[in-house]
């Protein structure tokens, strides 16, 4: 297939970043087609149609529409050339994969919305934090880095040796939630997720795919 492929969303969605951190792990070129899911005028009236949830990001590659992250993340993987973000064996894939549900079914609401949201980013809007939601928040966000850190072992990565998928769904979370101060000081009560927070910082898709400031 020789089209480019084109991924709909904004670049200061924690899940388009992933998808695109996929795109550039892999050295795939492709369109970002904007939709802001925050625009006052509201989503395109054709996007619904790529996402019935009226999430981001969407996704196509020729002939075939994708939406759902891991999906898409999965889809280029195995699609492009490049180096696998994949492990090779089951077991290795399914401890990954419990890592990636760990994120989205824990890590994404707690970190972001319940600490980064409720403390960066209301006080950059100059409203009042909710300490309650915050408090709430942390507790989730230290059973997930606790979990990180002793699914990661002694190993550099999130799920062993190399650069997988899951480290590349974990970096837009924690992009957010370290500019909060509580998640700062809780990034730094587990060394082996900091050291791992500077290892995938300073990868050239980390940079590339860092939101334009608004
Ligand atoms: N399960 C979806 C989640 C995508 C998602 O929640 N995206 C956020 C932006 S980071 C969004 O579109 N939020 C809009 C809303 O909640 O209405 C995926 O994996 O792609």
């Amino acid at each position: 297939m020789t089209s480019k492929p084109r991924l709909f969303g904004a670049d200061y969605s924690v899940y388009v970043r992933i998808a695109r951190l996929a795109l550039a792990e892999k050295d795939v070129g492709y369109e970002l087609v904007p939709v802001d899911i925050f625009d006052p005028a509201g989503i395109p009236e054709w996007y619904p149609e790529r996402h019935p949830f009226k999430r981001i990001p969407a996704f196509e590659h020729g002939d075939l529409r994708l939406f759902e992250t891991s999906a898409i993340c999965r889809y280029v993987d195995e699609a492009f050339d490049g180096p696998p973000l994949q492990p090779g064996d089951a077991a290795g894939r399914a401890t990954m994969n419990q890592t990636i549900g760990l994120l989205d079914a824990y890590a994404y609401r707690a970190m972001v919305w319940g600490v980064y949201v409720e403390r960066a980013g209301k006080a950059s809007r100059g409203a009042a934090s909710d300490d309650d939601v915050i408090a709430a928040s942390m507790a989730v966000a230290e059973t997930c880095l606790a979990s990180l850190t002793r699914l990661m072992g002694s190993a550099p990565w999130l799920a062993g040796e190399r650069p997988t998928l899951a480290d590349l769904h974990a970096a837009p979370i924690f992009a957010y939630f370290t500019q909060a101060q509580e998640g700062a000081a809780l990034l730094d009560a587990h060394p082996p997720v900091a050291a791992w927070w500077d290892r995938i910082q300073a990868r050239s898709s980390f940079e590339d795919t860092r939101p334009t400031a608004k």
